[in-house]
């Protein structure tokens, strides 16, 4: 309220910009808040949601023609790396992996976590008033089944343990339970921190933050069981996000990279790593949130299936680890 008073009440053109901004928003937010809707909402970056407004804007406010002009030196430091790792002196090539098949994915869903069960793919998409966990043919991309949380829930990682699926959230800390047979909502709890990845270790959870730690939980409670401090040569790895747990380690995709990594759990330390830029390289049209997001194994093949936000295609991959 503070804050929309301040806008309300000022009469430069800065701050006139922004109440604009506001009120073709339809409603009176923060700055810091519109800007976290404009990348979470709108699937833009800030900087890239910024211009879009001002340029309707122009119109009723030329003085909105100054601010655009500053936005290119923005958006030019928000381009998202297609390297693997740059900062942590890395000499040796990326471990090698074979591309399988490719399969139809919605490219209007906002991949946050996927698992395989039955031969089924489950998938939990993210944005607000769009949070699913959804059921899906691999082979044919069908849509067999889905259920929404919330509209005031924002959907992150999804694991499947003791035969429910189970849904995490960004910021509520609210975790959600569903059959995986029918979708249906068993119980929710609420964990209280910020979770954005999760998978199944010997009947805990394993979670991710976005920093390098990755924690133990116990579903039963909740509780942290353990914290493991996850290292690449010798350094904290952070921006850990999707997490696979598949014959005995842990596969994570590191936030906004299109990589992921290989980890032993019982000393943290990377094993393997994988760049993925090629798998699907045209994102010309896609806003650049769109980066790798889901990792599912499945047991029988032995092979993975990924994916990213917004992409139109699941690829089934088949993991080579160099020899080191
Ligand atoms: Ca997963």
């Amino acid at each position: 309220m503070k804050a929309m008073k301040i806008l309300k009440k000022s009469h430069c053109c800065f701050c006139s910009t922004l109440h604009d901004l506001h009120v073709l928003h339809g409603e009176y937010y923060s700055l810091v808040t519109l800007l976290y809707l404009a990348y979470f909402t709108y699937n833009h970056t800030p900087a890239l949601v910024l211009r879009k407004y001002l340029f309707k804007m122009i119109s009723i406010r030329p003085s909105a023609f100054l601010f655009l002009l500053l936005l290119p030196a923005i958006s030019s430091s928000e381009q998202i790396s297609e390297q693997c790792f740059a900062d942590h002196s890395i000499t040796s090539p990326p471990d090698s992996y074979q591309v399988i098949a490719r399969y139809p994915h919605d490219p209007l869903a906002f991949t946050q976590g996927m698992v395989i069960y039955n031969d089924s793919l489950f998938e939990s998409t993210g944005l607000l008033h769009k949070s699913e966990v959804r059921k899906i043919n691999i082979t044919e991309g069908e849509l067999l089944l889905k259920t929404d949380i919330t509209d005031i829930y924002f959907g992150e990682g999804l694991t499947l343990l003791n035969q429910q699926l189970v849904q995490m959230s960004l910021k509520s800390g609210k975790v959600f339970f569903f059959d995986p047979e029918t979708l249906i909502l068993i119980k929710r709890m609420t964990f209280g921190q910020d979770v954005w990845g999760s998978t199944t270790v010997n009947n805990q959870m394993l979670i991710s933050n976005g920093t390098s730690n990755l924690m133990l939980i116990n579903p039963q409670n909740l509780s942290i069981n353990k914290t493991i401090k996850i290292t690449l040569n010798n350094k904290a790895l952070s921006g850990l996000n999707e997490l696979e747990y598949a014959e005995g380690y842990v596969y994570a995709n590191v936030w906004p990279t299109p990589c992921i990594v290989k980890i032993d759990l019982v000393n943290g330390k990377v094993l393997s790593w994988f760049n993925l830029s090629k798998l699907y390289p045209d994102k010309s049209q896609l806003p650049l949130s769109a980066v790798l997001n889901g990792i599912a194994y499945h047991q029988q093949t032995k092979h993975f299936f990924v994916t990213g936000k917004f992409w139109p295609f699941l690829y089934e991959i088949k993991l080579q680890p160099n020899e080191h």
